[in-house]
């Protein structure tokens, strides 16, 4: 097992999160602009395959077309020099006061077309990077006062861009989905389509439901207190998994943007484990970019960003070979069989068996000794336990 990253481990990190200066709500920058081409080389150094992007981390806000073509051409000689790909584009419709309302749902007509452009011309930018994902976080649709926003005249505008940008996107050709990455809040006091759950229902209502998906992260879906593999798991069942974001998040609090695993470590270990065995034979179930979206804490200096991008790596890789380990030990598989993990695969009908059958079927219900069954254990805690030494490196 060796813990040094390479490109076939498909980690990616955005722009944003080794270059974020870390200013908070109370506090100044506590480090220095990142140059993004420093940014690409030294992510190629420590193992890294790909890199992401807001327009705005690369080109700065309203920067003239000859200045915004030097700062492309500037990364893509990077991108070139070091392999590095970019799987995924994103657009910054939070940081500009001009979308303190939002962009798509923005209250204000002009503000939403305005947010719309901006977002247009990143997609052609992210097409030209060869870019397969573009995500949208909508952390300024929302509102804090009830009074003040129609959520469903909302949800229009916000269906109504969704579905100018995919026809926009095959208009011209371009082989880019879109990965919608909920929030239930922070910026604002609420946020639209808060949780998985949300934004697979508002999917369904889509011109274009085939183009668009999730982008779920780790932190988002444990703010609203909500299991991040078992949200996985079902946006996986839906076909709808087409990015994550991976970091760490310790309860239900501000978005902390931990170094993955440094929040709920056990559910981290079941995520990567559903990743990497959880698919058809034992095999990955995912095949896409282990995107990180995290924030070197603000206590770090320069050293400290760059340990902390080799740790989300480390951690994911150690955490994949602790999985393997646990799937390949014989009591886990013993304890698995005790507890019937594998059952729920099977139908609870037989081939073929009709409604009628099951009810003409006394063992199902008339015998069925509901007292011996329900005297009987799972064994689910053992099953846990042995996980847990696994994670430990204990066994
Ligand atoms: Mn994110």
């Amino acid at each position: 097992m060796t813990l040094r990253p390479t490109p076939a481990d498909k980690f990616s990190f955005g722009l944003w999160t080794v270059g974020w200066q870390a200013r908070d709500p109370f506090g100044d920058a506590t480090r220095a602009a990142l140059d993004p081409v420093e940014a690409v080389h030294r992510l190629a150094e420590l193992g890294a395959y790909g890199i992401t992007f807001h327009d705005d981390d690369l080109i700065p806000f309203g920067a003239d077309a000859a200045t915004r073509d030097q700062h492309v051409a500037r990364f893509r000689t990077a991108l070139d020099e070091t392999g590095l790909v970019v799987p995924m584009v994103t657009t910054n419709l939070f940081t500009h006061p001009v979308f303190k309302d939002g962009g798509f749902t923005s209250n204000d007509r002009d503000v939403r077309r305005y947010a719309l452009r901006k977002v247009l011309r990143n997609v052609d930018l992210a097409a030209e990077l060869g870019a397969r994902t573009f995500v949208m976080w909508g952390g300024r649709e929302g509102a804090e006062y009830d009074v003040a926003k129609d959520i469903r005249a909302a949800l229009d505008r916000y269906r109504e861009a969704v579905d100018l940008l995919t026809q926009y996107v095959v208009d011209a050709g371009y082989d880019l989905r879109f990965a919608i990455e909920p929030k239930p809040n922070e910026p604002r006091g609420d946020i639209l389509l808060p949780t998985v759950g949300h934004a697979l229902a508002f999917i369904n209502e889509l011109a274009h439901p085939e183009l668009v998906g999730l982008n779920p992260e780790v932190g988002h879906e444990q703010m609203a207190g909500l299991n991040y593999a078992h949200g996985i798991a079902q946006a996986l069942w839906h076909g709808k998994l087409f990015h994550l974001d991976l970091n760490g998040q310790r309860g239900i609090k501000y978005d902390q943007d931990l170094v993955f695993g440094h929040g709920d470590l056990l559910n981290a270990f079941a995520l990567v484990d559903l990743l990497e065995n959880g698919g058809p034979g034992g095999g990955p179930a995912y095949d896409g970019p282990r995107h990180f979206d995290y924030k070197p804490s603000r206590t770090e200096d320069f050293a400290g960003v760059w340990a902390s991008a080799e740790a989300n790596m480390r951690t994911y890789l150690l955490l994949k070979e602790r999985a393997a380990a646990f799937r390949a030990d014989p009591e886990v598989a013993e304890a698995l069989a005790v507890s019937k993990v594998a059952e729920l695969a099977t139908p609870t009908l037989a081939a073929g068996e009709s409604c009628a059958d099951l009810l003409a079927d006394r063992s199902a219900f008339e015998d069925f000794d509901v007292d011996a069954v329900a005297a009987r254990g799972f064994g689910f805690v053992r099953l846990n336990q042995l996980a847990v030494e696994h994670l430990f490196g204990a066994r």
